[in-house]
């Protein structure tokens, strides 16, 4: 996995990015015409990662794809495969053979072969981003473009006898200070025979704790490491701090990164380090028009500049897994990040369905696994804007809350609301969140009187709240307007101009500042973004873009941007 800093000295990961073959497979002939061997005729070359949207005539391409790649390899190792994300439904095969498949398009997934044999081997990796409407995430409809492809790195890493497989970093606190740092590492031994080592942990490359273990042959175990005197310096937005773990032993090492932080909530306030906070954040799609979610490095690196310079505190990473390279960049610059899977709009029938479960519940593990050391992150949220009015949905989110607490009690779990008062599943959550769009969806209220009526809205929200006992933090997690750059005007009521934008923006802004009834809220959205192409979506959204960002797809600022950015940057974070 691609991080912003080295994640271990011992290992020597073999890339496997680069060019593939690719055979688009309409007709899904592809099992029966045996292409999991990799010896049938490609249509094209395709570098990975990417997404297949950007190869001339595949922009719409939806449903299965073969890639195949030939590497060599010089020694007997054990080895494991790791892709960071593929659309859909993939399937891998190695030499013929099928080594398995994972469902989810935006999480990590690995296979591992023992005494993988040296010489040429042929890696074939069926994608499938097929969707439909009821069980698959996200479902048809939805409002951005679900890319098809292996658009995150891939690579094969190769290990003699164990591997480090993960490191988790849990803090127990008293009051505000640190008590208890326990790194729990997982190892695995490959071989035949029982594995005995010293295993050291070294933080910000000090030695600092060291135990002999002995791994069983064949079998998985954690070694866990107890810190009882480690006092760090606390993370937050103005000073993140950041701490390097690595764990090693004779034959392997891992190297996390990782901050400390406590973030709870006490009656309405979000406390982060016991001081209350207000949230100013953007929903930002991890997307790009020449990259999609292939989005690389120094294009996400200049966006979260952007976004600093906004004056936001945080992102909420609409609406799925982000890449760990967001995340990264989130921590060492003092964002705080919202995260949560690609589980949209789902209506009550699919809420239903136990395939949409076992994938839900699936992405949720393995997005928690895979982030949990970012102390960015404060916020697990459990979907967005599906039917939290249906008892399906109050069944099946209630499984997830407590699947998330299970894994991590240290952050606070949250949805984002499209039912209002008719939401049954505030009890679930620790922080109540909800998308409104007075001035664009919600109601005609001219845009003069919209402050009144949002700050009208915002109090009887907060009202019927009090009325349901729920003194908890209130967060509008979406509101905004569609401006196409460069269309302005100076009759502010005309919608789509950026002139009608910047207005509902910067009253909304002032109302949610001003009424005092929420802890925050997330502008929808940071930047314009590629929506989905069928009629029944792209009718209300000129270009088949999703025209609400402060930014246009490119990044270039429309007038919203300096007035938001003027308010931003005067409200203070920390009360
Ligand atoms: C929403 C959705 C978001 C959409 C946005 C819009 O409520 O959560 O994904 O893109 O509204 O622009 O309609």
């Amino acid at each position: 996995m691609d991080r912003l800093f080295q994640d271990s000295v011992q290992r020597k990961p073999f890339s496997l990015n680069g060019q593939w073959l690719i055979k688009y497979d309409r007709q899904n002939q592809g099992h029966s015409g045996g292409y999991q061997t990799g010896r049938m005729s490609f249509d094209d070359e395709i570098y990975v990662p990417s997404c297949w949207n950007f190869q001339i005539g595949r922009y719409d391409y939806t449903g299965p794809a073969w890639y195949c790649k030939k590497f060599s390899t010089d020694q007997t190792k054990n080895s494991r495969f790791i892709f960071d994300s593929v659309s859909g439904q993939a399937t891998v095969y190695l030499d013929g053979a099928e080594l398995g498949g994972h469902y989810g398009s935006y999480t990590r997934f690995q296979f591992d072969v023992p005494s993988l044999k040296p010489g040429e081997h042929t890696l074939v990796v069926r994608v499938d981003n097929t969707v439909n409407d009821v069980d698959t995430m996200p479902l048809k409809f939805v409002d951005w473009y679900v890319y098809g492809g292996i658009y995150r790195p891939v690579k094969l890493e190769q290990f003699d006898d164990v591997s480090i497989d993960r490191i988790h970093i849990t803090t127990e606190w008293r009051k505000l200070n640190v008590n208890k740092v326990t790194v729990k590492t997982v190892v695995k031994n490959w071989t035949h025979s029982p594995y005995s080592d010293e295993f050291e942990l070294y933080i910000d490359s000090q030695k600092t704790l060291q135990q002999k273990v002995t791994i069983p042959a064949l079998s998985t175990q954690e070694v866990v490491f107890e810190l009882e005197d480690f006092k760090p310096q606390l993370w937050d937005t103005e000073s993140p701090k950041l701490y390097s773990f690595q764990v090693k032993c004779r034959s392997d090492d891992l190297i996390e990164r990782s901050g400390f932080r406590k973030i709870e909530t006490s009656g309405r306030k979000i406390l982060l380090n016991g001081r209350e906070i207000f949230i100013k954040g953007v929903n930002r799609h991890n997307d790009n028009p020449e990259l999609g979610y292939a989005i690389n490095g120094p294009l996400i690196q200049r966006d979260m500049q952007i976004i600093k310079d906004l004056g936001a505190n945080a992102i909420r990473g609409s609406h799925y897994p982000n890449d760990p390279l967001v995340l990264d960049y989130c921590d060492q610059m003092g964002f705080l990040f919202w995260e949560e899977i690609p589980f949209w709009n789902h209506p009550a029938e699919s809420l239903a369905s136990p395939v949409l479960e076992t994938r839900a519940r699936l992405a949720m593990r393995e997005m928690i696994e895979r982030d949990f050391n970012h102390p960015s992150i404060i916020f697990w949220s459990i979907q967005n804007e599906s039917k939290s009015s249906s008892q399906e949905g109050l069944a099946l989110f209630s499984k997830l809350a407590s699947d998330i607490r299970m894994m991590d009690s240290s952050r606070l779990v949250t949805f984002a609301s499209a039912c209002g008062k008719n939401d049954i599943c505030f009890n679930l959550v620790d922080v109540i969140c909800w998308n409104t769009y007075p001035g664009w969806y919600d109601d005609d209220e001219p845009l003069d009187s919209l402050d009144t009526r949002f700050t009208q809205i915002l109090l009887s929200n907060r009202q019927w709240l009090d009325e349901q006992k729920q003194d908890k933090p209130y967060i509008i997690s979406e509101f905004g307007a569609s401006a196409l750059l460069g269309v302005t005007t100076f009759d502010e009521g005309r919608r789509w101009t950026e002139n009608y934008q910047q207005k509902l923006l910067t009253k909304a802004i002032k109302a949610l500042v001003e009424s005092k009834t929420v802890q925050g809220f997330f502008i929808w959205q940071f930047c314009d973004g590629r929506t989905a192409l069928n009629r029944k979506v792209s009718i209300g959204r000129p270009r088949t873009f999703n025209n609400k960002g402060l930014v246009d797809e490119h990044r270039n600022p429309k007038l919203a941007y300096y007035s938001v950015r003027d308010m931003l940057r005067d409200i203070p974070t920390y009360a």
